[in-house]
């Protein structure tokens, strides 16, 4: 029974205008296959607003082995972005929407495995604009 249901748009959040150009695709009942995460803990996210040019805050802690979203929020007049420098310990970078223009919002999701200091940066306000992710 490999039936793999589509998996539509997830959970557009709040009222956005209505100009979906809906698909006619109508996913109904089924088991929803999520993500095999360990269950119990609670998803972890933070918000962080990127000022000119300054995160705030920039020195963040997150506990580790878990999901974290980043909610970011350009509160500034430049364009930032957000750069996790996590290639050394975790094998690879995590990072926002290269490019978040004034007044946007950027989310993305990241998990640190091993405990420790990992750097973050904006890559257009190096080395003024940067912080820390304390794993713990
Ligand atoms: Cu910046």
């Amino acid at each position: 029974m490999a039936a793999l249901a589509v998996l539509g748009a997830a959970a557009a959040c709040g009222g956005d205008s209505a100009s979906t150009v809906s698909p006619t695709i109508s996913v109904k009942g089924g088991a929803a296959v999520s993500a095999p995460s360990d269950s119990g803990s609670a998803p972890t996210s933070l918000k962080i607003t990127l000022k000119d040019n300054v995160y705030d805050p920039k020195d963040l802690k997150v506990p580790v082995g878990q999901t974290i979203t980043f909610n970011l929020t350009n509160a500034g007049t430049a364009i930032h972005n957000m750069h996790i420098l996590s290639q050394s310990t975790e094998g690879r970078d995590f990072q926002s929407e290269l490019t978040v223009t004034p007044g946007k919002t950027s989310k993305f999701t990241a998990k640190f495995n091993k405990k420790g200091l990992i750097k973050f940066q904006c890559d257009f306000h190096v080395p003024d604009m940067v912080g820390t992710i304390s794993v713990e």
